[in-house]
């Protein structure tokens, strides 16, 4: 397996030292300019939240329990290793001004657009769910056609009331931009108030608990079919025994087995680009929600490897 240098250039198999970046990955600042497969970068804002804020520490809290999930060779279920197939780098945190939800979203949409033009696919830590919308924006900058979401959440975050830097109206504001096709998208886990008239395919929370995955698959797959998909994952699509440090919680969520189970079958979708948000460490025990996040987000970049061609058969 590929270690990562440290200290007087030595190999570091430690699963608490040198956790500066996801799954120990050492930080890369000039990440346009470094080839990689993928780009990981953290948001640490979270003005947009309706409820308790906290997720600026989302990005830390992910980083720092994912060195938990660095030392299997080939993480389980997985029959490889990820870091011997494909390259991703860490390119820390966003900066932006604080203060400014406006400048962050412009920041984001610009520094997203360059990794994209750079060839790379961007996985990102939020932060509060706002930062999906720019996240979105560059997608469909970069794609030039509508993107299919495929959104987990208890939220459909389809409001129209908010403000314009608000954490659940991005799904309203999107397909009115034109950046993605409500038709061709999938809401899962959604336990709140929704309008079905938006044109979502919404499985919501209790339908989610009481289909099969294999069911909840073929949804997803028979709505979005071959279109770019971006994978948007609100931690509060978790029930809140699973996930009990987000902003907003909502019981009767999924539990962690059947959403990696869900994720881990998605091999076979065009999937443009992911994002974990909502992860508020300073409301959570024991890490169990980064740890979610931090798993949620390795399984993606194995789900892209499988997709891309790379990892052994
Ligand atoms: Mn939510």
């Amino acid at each position: 397996m590929t270690q990562y240098q440290t200290l007087g250039h030595q190999e570091d198999t430690s699963l608490v030292a040198n956790t500066f970046g996801f799954c120990r990955a050492p930080l890369c600042f000039n990440p346009y300019e470094v080839p990689a497969d993928i780009a990981i970068t953290g948001v640490p804002f979270d003005m947009a939240t309706s409820g308790r804020s906290g997720t600026r520490f989302g990005p830390q809290g992910i980083r720092g329990i994912s060195a938990q999930l660095d030392w299997e060779h080939c993480r389980y279920p997985w029959h490889f290793c990820l870091k011997d197939v494909i390259k991703f780098i860490d390119c820390g945190d966003l900066v932006y001004p604080f203060g400014d939800s406006k400048a962050m979203a412009q920041a984001l949409e610009a520094h997203t657009l360059k990794l994209l033009q750079s060839g790379k696919t961007c996985l990102t830590f939020g932060g509060d769910h706002f930062i999906t919308l720019p996240l979105l924006r560059a997608h469909h900058k970069h794609l030039g056609q509508k993107i299919s979401l495929l959104h987990f959440d208890a939220h459909s975050d389809t409001y129209a009331n908010g403000s314009d830097c608000d954490h659940g109206t991005m799904f309203y504001h999107a397909p009115k931009e034109g950046l993605i096709d409500p038709h061709a998208s999938v809401q899962v886990g959604i336990r709140t108030e929704y309008d079905p008239s938006l044109g979502f395919n919404v499985i919501h929370g209790a339908l989610a608990n009481d289909l099969t995955v294999d069911e909840i698959v073929s949804r997803i797959t028979d709505t979005v079919k071959d279109n770019p998909v971006y994978l948007s994952f609100d931690i509060d699509c978790l029930d809140p025994a699973y996930a009990p440090g987000t902003g907003t919680p909502v019981c009767g969520g999924l539990t962690t087995d059947k959403v990696l189970k869900i994720v881990r079958q998605l091999t076979h979708l065009n999937i443009i680009g992911f994002d974990v948000v909502e992860v508020a460490p300073p409301y959570d025990h024991g890490d169990i929600t980064s740890l979610a996040a931090a798993t949620l987000a390795l399984d993606f970049m194995y789900v892209h490897a499988v997709h891309s061609g790379k990892a052994p058969q």
